[in-house]
Order: C-alpha cells, then structure tokens, then sequence
C-alpha cells in the first residue's frame, strides 16, 4: 500500500508549494495537488513544512574507541538523535588506526555503524599517510561508495604535509571524490600552546588563543593554494572565521571551484562562552574554537548570500563529567568536540529563516540539496523528486520549545545549546517510506542503511 502524505507544504527547488506527495517502495512515487487517496495510508501534513531528509555533512561518532576519550555518542545513540532532529542520513570520518590500510578503516566503521543506525549513513576517509600502497586503494574506497575523504593540517598525529594535501588532492581527483580539509596551522597552534602553558595559563579560556583567526586563514589559503596547482575543487570544513571566508573569496574572485562548510556553533555562539564560571567552559572547547561576533556576523552573511554550500555540525560528543574533566588542570588535554548532531535542522530554521536570514528553499539547499550532490548521492537523496528515496522531514513551523540537556537524545550529559529557544520542530521523519519519528519521538530504530555514495557532482 502507498502512503499519502496530504495537506503540507513541499519545499521543492523551485519554493514551497502546498501539494500531496505518494510514496511507494520507499521512493516519491508521485507529487501533485489532491492525489487520490484511495487504496493509501494517509498521513495529514497539515500545517507542516515537508522537507527532503536533511543530511548532516560532518559527524565523529564512536571516536576514540577503547580510550578514555572515547566520545559519548555511539552508532546507536548518535543516530537516533540525528534522526529524531530531522537529520535523514549522516556522513561520519573514518580513519585508518596507525599504519593501518583504508580498507581496514572501512571495515572498522562498517562494524561499528551497520545494523546499529537510525538514520542512513556514509563515510568520509581520512588520509593520515600517504604511500603507493594508500594510493591504490582509493580505486577499491570508489567501488565501496567512499567518494571523499579529509586531510587535517593541525592536531597530532593527523597533520599532513602540503606534498601530502595535495597528492591527495590530485588523487582522489582522479577518483572524481573531493577532499576537504582541517585548515588550521597545527605547527602554530603547537607553538602557541607551548607558551601559553609555559606562562601558567592552563585554564579552558586559553583554548581560543592557541587557535588564533589567521591560524585558519592562513591555512585555507594554503589548503587552496595546493588545490589550484592540483587543479581540482576542494572543500574546507567548519570554516569559522571572517578571515578563513575572506581567503574563499579571494580564491573564487580568481575563479577557483571550491566549497565552504560552516556549523551551527560558529553562526550563534561567540568567544564569551570561554569566559564562564568554573570550568563550565571546556563544555566549548573544540576546533576550530568560537569566535567574535564580527566572524559571526561575516559568516551569516555568507550562508545568506549562498557563499556557504553546506552545514555539518561536527558532532564528537564527551561528557563534561568525567571526559572534559580530563583537562581540569591543563586546558590542552580538554578532548575537543561538542555535540549538536539532533539540534541542527531546529537552529538553522530559528536563526535562519525565522530570523529572515535564509529561505525555506535555502535551508533545503544547505542541508540536504548540496550535501546530497557534493557527496555523491543526488539525486537518490537531497531532494523532493519523483524518484528519489522517500527520507522526509515534516518540520513544525510554529512550535516554540527550548533546547535541554534533560529532553535530548543524544547519549551526553550536557548540549552547549542549553536555554535556546528554538521556533520550529522536526515532528514527523520517513526513511524510505517508514515512519522513524512521530510527534518529535522517535518510534521505530535502526531503520538506517549504508549509501553506496557515487561521484561529486560540482554546480560551482
Ligand atoms: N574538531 C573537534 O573539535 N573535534 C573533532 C575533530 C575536529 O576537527
Ligand atoms: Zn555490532
Ligand atoms: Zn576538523
Ligand atoms: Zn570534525
């Protein structure tokens, strides 16, 4: 039996209209105004904006495992909390252990992931060494769906060299994959920790002057400067800073392909969060950390001009108590990361088109059309199309309810969103068809499945 979704709002490419939508197997099978109703389910959507499921770009999900900085969220938990948000599918960073193949990273986050996931789900690989026997492999990650990858330029033990970045530019490339990058200046960033710890300054407000502005600007430019002798498009992850944006700019004015990804914490929260009582702040240390107003400021700018062509919340989730607590006498062994993976679509919606910033048909765009097509999975998903996999979002447009750490799904013992005010909700999510969340809860688990991920598809 089909179901018949009736009543709502679509928001389609081209903007919201009020039709019916079909589905059957899975798939939209039909979308226009008063379909027949016969022989289907019906689902009223009175009231509701209908969405193509929101795809969460940047996940960490089961990160460290086996260590005492292993994240809080798992597979499980992680992707419940995505899905009862609204977020349909997630694409999470593997990496290969020490030494380790590709494959074996593969494999890894397959046994972690499948058969425990609520929402659907692909990977991203990271490149930490790069040798002839990595570089073949990358035929054997296209065939499994694993279409791009990430460099870091910071953090020890990830950070590669330039000749590294851009060999893995040049090669994945070939892959018709895209790879995106950490940019922050990990030597710099080493050097400043050094002497702010050298000078006694140990406490969490330190954090942010280890992870200066022109860390990520200089970085982002260097990133794209080894893209433009490479030739090849280029993502940079969780920009945050004006001047990161400025050297984006400065490389498409040149007419360089490249794509910006920015998070909800670096559009809403600024630098004062380091300044709190206690040691309530390394609830915000991660990185790149939380910048001034004015970057907040630029990088709204930049999503409501369609400068920034996804939004990932990069989700690594510690509990305060005890993992944060870690780095209660060094603000340095803080493990960095928060959560954010089932607020997203919420905060976006509130800060973005309540606020008049973004269009409904924009935050489609940022949250499901150009992460759909970047990775490889457009239009399968990312859209309202007929054809394409029924993983939809019926979102609450007019509902006021505050984020909580007591009410989230996600598996950690605070949110940095605490308090917030949201203005509209995730109320209904389908994957392929079935019914994953009712009302805000989420009613049927692990109806996730691995997207087997195709090329990137550039409109830039
Ligand atoms: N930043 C974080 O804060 N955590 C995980 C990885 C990253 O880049
Ligand atoms: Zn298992
Ligand atoms: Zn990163
Ligand atoms: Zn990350």
């Amino acid at each position: 039996m089909s179901i018949l979704i009736q009543n709502g709002t679509l928001v389609l490419p081209d903007g919201p209209v009020k039709a019916d939508l079909r589905i059957a197997d899975g798939r939209i099978a039909q979308i226009g105004p008063n379909l027949d109703p016969a022989d289907s389910q019906l689902l009223d959507a009175a009231g509701k904006l209908i969405f193509p499921g929101f795809i969460d770009t940047h996940t960490h999900f089961e990160m460290n495992k086996g260590t005492v900085k292993e994240t809080a969220d798992n597979w499980t938990t992680g992707t419940r909390a995505a899905v009862a948000g609204g977020t349909t599918c997630v694409l999470d960073f593997a990496e290969p252990a020490p030494g380790c193949s590709l494959q074996s990273a593969l494999d890894t986050w397959h046994d972690r992931a499948d058969g425990h996931a609520s929402c659907h789900y692909g990977f991203h690989m990271t490149i930490k060494d790069w040798d002839p026997r990595i570089r073949s492999e990358l035929p054997a990650m296209t065939a499994a769906g694993v279409t791009s990858y990430k460099v870091y330029l910071a953090y020890q033990g990830l950070q590669v060299s330039d000749a590294v970045a851009y060999e893995s530019i040049r090669a994945v490339a070939e892959e018709s994959g895209v790879v995106g990058c950490h940019c922050e200046n990990g030597d710099l960033i080493n050097e400043a920790m050094a002497a702010l710890k050298a000078a006694g300054r140990l406490t969490p407000d330190a954090h942010p002057l280890a992870h200066r502005d022109f860390m990520e600007s200089e970085a982002v430019n260097r990133w794209l400067t080894l893209a433009e002798m490479a030739g090849a498009p280029v993502n940079v992850v969780h920009l945050s800073t004006r001047r990161g944006l400025q050297a984006a700019r400065a490389a498409r004015a040149r007419g360089q392909k490249l794509y910006l990804e920015t998070c909800p914490q670096y559009l809403t929260m600024t630098e004062e969060k380091y300044h709190l009582p206690g040691f309530e702040s390394a609830k915000y240390v991660f990185s790149p950390p939380l910048r001034t107003q004015d970057d907040v400021d630029a990088l709204w700018e930049a999503v409501s001009a369609g400068e920034i062509d996804t939004i990932g919340t990069d989700h690594c989730s510690f509990h305060y108590n005890p993992t944060k607590m870690l780095g209660k006498d060094d603000f340095s062994a803080i493990p960095p990361g928060i959560p954010g993976v089932e607020h997203r679509p919420a905060i976006l919606y509130t800060y973005g088109v309540k606020e008049g910033r973004i269009s409904l048909v924009q935050m489609a765009r940022l949250l499901a059309e150009q992460p759909a097509k970047l990775f490889g999975m457009y239009p399968q998903k990312g859209v309202l199309q007929v054809g394409s996999d029924a993983d939809l979002v019926l979102f609450d447009p007019d509902c006021t309810w505050t984020i909580t750490a007591k009410e989230q799904y996600q598996n950690v013992d605070y949110t940095p969103y605490e308090g917030m005010v949201m203005a509209g909700k995730t109320d209904t999510v389908l994957l392929n068809g079935k019914i994953a969340v009712a009302g805000g809860k989420v009613v049927e688990e692990n109806l996730g499945r691995y997207v087997r991920r195709g090329p990137a598809q550039f409109w830039r």
